[in-house]
């Protein structure tokens, strides 16, 4: 039985001097060499990649990030992370300091100075240095952070045997407050609902809105099958639009599997046949249990494993190529 500490390992991991932080399958590919992280066109050691205490990202939360994957030297739907990143940033006017081309180069140029194939990308977007108090307009220069590192991957096992999760007090925010259609730096909402997660023993928490219908979890969107029915919660229910999602979304198309975006209950999520997360760390994740309740019979369902194993296959053979081969 794999416990929460498991799941937790879905992780971006810096080569550390400790193995402690890395529990479960931890995969490394450049054990004791030091990242090269990118901030604003120049490559910094890790321990000399430093930020000013008076960018407006750590003092409110104020920018945007992506979290994107690479597989076998390419980079998973590149194109729309970076269409996402500068949607969140037209809607927080927060104009991103460099050319799309650029983002694009400086993205791929940072997985090569870490001489990484398989991997996750974050990548930032700050206000940048302002004074102490929370105008905007107070900083003149955004700075664009980009770290790639290799990432624990969730074991094999929890795969096959899925995650169990609960139903947490803490709301999905509303629209009219912070959207959550924003990737912003502002995870607090999300990360107090992982701590009651986490208070519970649960591997992640479903979220509802303010309607009490389902929004998504912490860090991923979540899917239930139906019938021989796939479906998610829509955008205006305070889901991300998640870009796992809307890979999925493919691949109903091309197994001609009916996809629909219906709002969900919890009610809608206890009598379903199969429940399935998605999210760019995650993948494609089972859910078994839902506030003690099992899915259909505890077991990852027959449309979940096909739409896993498609996923698996779709991010072996696509996506930007990161080294001229
Ligand atoms: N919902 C939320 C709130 C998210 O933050 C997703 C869904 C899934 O979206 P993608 O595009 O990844 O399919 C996310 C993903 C991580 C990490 O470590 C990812 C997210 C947030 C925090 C951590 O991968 N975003």
């Amino acid at each position: 039985m794999l416990t929460k500490d498991a799941a937790a390992t879905a992780v971006a991991t810096p080569p550390m001097k400790s193995d402690s932080f890395q529990k479960g399958a931890a995969v490394k590919t450049s054990a004791a060499k030091s990242l090269q992280i990118y901030i604003d066109g120049e490559f910094f050691d890790q321990a000399d990649a430093k930020i000013s205490v008076f960018d407006h990202g750590l003092l409110y939360g104020d920018g945007i990030f992506e979290g994107i994957r690479f597989y076998n030297g390419r980079v998973f739907r590149m194109q729309e992370h970076m269409d996402r990143l500068w949607e969140s940033a037209r809607s927080i006017c927060l104009e991103i300091p460099i050319s799309r081309p650029e983002m694009d180069e400086a993205l791929l140029e940072t997985i090569r100075q870490n001489d990484l194939r398989d991997g996750y990308v974050r990548l930032i977007v700050t206000r940048g240095v302002g004074n102490l108090g929370l105008n905007p307009a107070q900083c003149k220069q955004p700075s664009v952070i980009i770290i790639a590192a290799t990432i624990a991957l969730y074991p094999e096992e929890i795969y096959q045997r899925g995650l169990t999760v609960v139903t947490v007090a803490t709301r999905r925010m509303g629209p009219a407050t912070l959207n959550p259609a924003i990737k912003s730096l502002n995870y607090l909402n999300n990360v107090l609902a992982r701590i009651e997660a986490n208070l519970a023993n649960a591997d992640e928490a479903l979220m509802l809105n303010d309607a009490g219908n389902v929004a998504e979890c912490t860090a991923d969107n979540v899917f239930i099958v139906k019938r021989g029915q796939i479906m998610t919660p829509p955008i205006t229910a305070g889901a991300l639009r998640g870009i796992t999602r809307s890979v999925v979304f493919d691949i109903a198309h091309e197994l001609g599997i009916p996809i629909s975006e219906p709002e969900l209950t919890r009610h809608d999520i206890y009598i379903a046949d199969e429940a399935f997360l998605t999210g760019t760390a995650a993948e494609v994740i089972p859910m078994i249990k839902v506030d003690g309740r099992p899915i259909g019979n505890g077991k990852p369902g027959e449309i979940t494993n096909r739409t896993i194993a498609r996923f698996r296959e779709l991010t072996r053979e696509s996506g930007t190529p990161i080294f001229s081969e």
